[in-house]
């Protein structure tokens, strides 16, 4: 594997790491989303978010009219969550051992869609309890412009685009650094088709 590029103290990219199990990798969100379909959630704001989610694992990652939090059940389907696919659990785990945490053991899975003129404005991902454990992040499909800042929301930010297959782990003093996604353009991956898929690992 080509050795991983330092993006800001914590954050660490591997390029393409899962490309060569995408597919495999598509054959596990399609039996999520048959589980616990794709939905657009409201931010607390009132306004739909551009992307589609879902959740795998013990708790998932839900927003309402009332906030962010983690649930143990789909609220669509108030059944649990489906079990995160031991592929994913496995490649989250070694990727973070890879980029110096020993002992990542995501319970959460956050997967989200993006179609042609979904974006994700800039936040930071603050509603899990240890702030000591990175979040995992893997790219499947078409590219996006990723923006990356600092703990303050006006801290200057970089753009990198990520790719099919890229991992990321962000861990350290990246762990609190505002981020997020430009508008996806339009295009055709041979893997998702129309789509970018993210799966953001966490230990809640
Ligand atoms: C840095 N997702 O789901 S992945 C998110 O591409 C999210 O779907 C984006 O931001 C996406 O919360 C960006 C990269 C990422 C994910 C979580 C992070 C970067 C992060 C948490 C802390 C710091
Ligand atoms: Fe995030």
């Amino acid at each position: 594997m080509t050795d991983p590029e330092h993006l800001a103290p914590g954050a660490v990219l591997f390029r393409a790491a899962v490309e060569p199990v995408a597919r495999d990798l598509l054959t596990e969100i399609g039996r999520v989303i048959a589980c616990s379909p794709l939905r657009k959630v409201m931010t607390p704001m009132g306004k739909p978010m551009s992307v589609e989610m879902t959740n795998c694992g013990e708790v998932g990652w839900v927003s309402d009219r009332t906030g962010y939090r983690y649930e143990s059940n789909d609220p669509i389907t108030g059944k649990p969550w489906p079990r995160m696919p031991h592929q994913f659990q496995s490649i989250a785990t070694s990727m973070a051992q890879r980029a110096g945490y020993p002992r990542f053991e995501p319970d959460a899975c956050l997967l989200n869609r993006y179609s042609p003129g979904s974006k994700m404005g800039l936040h930071q991902d603050r509603d899990e309890s240890d702030l000591s454990q990175p979040i995992v992040s893997v790219s499947l499909g078409l590219p996006i412009t990723f923006k990356f800042g600092g703990s303050r929301r006006t801290d200057r930010a970089v753009s990198v685009v990520l790719h099919h297959g890229d991992v990321v782990v962000f861990g350290g003093s990246s762990r609190l650094a505002f981020h997020g996604v430009g508008t996806l353009r339009k295009g055709m991956h041979e893997v998702t088709g129309s789509y970018r898929y993210n799966l953001t690992f966490r230990r809640v």
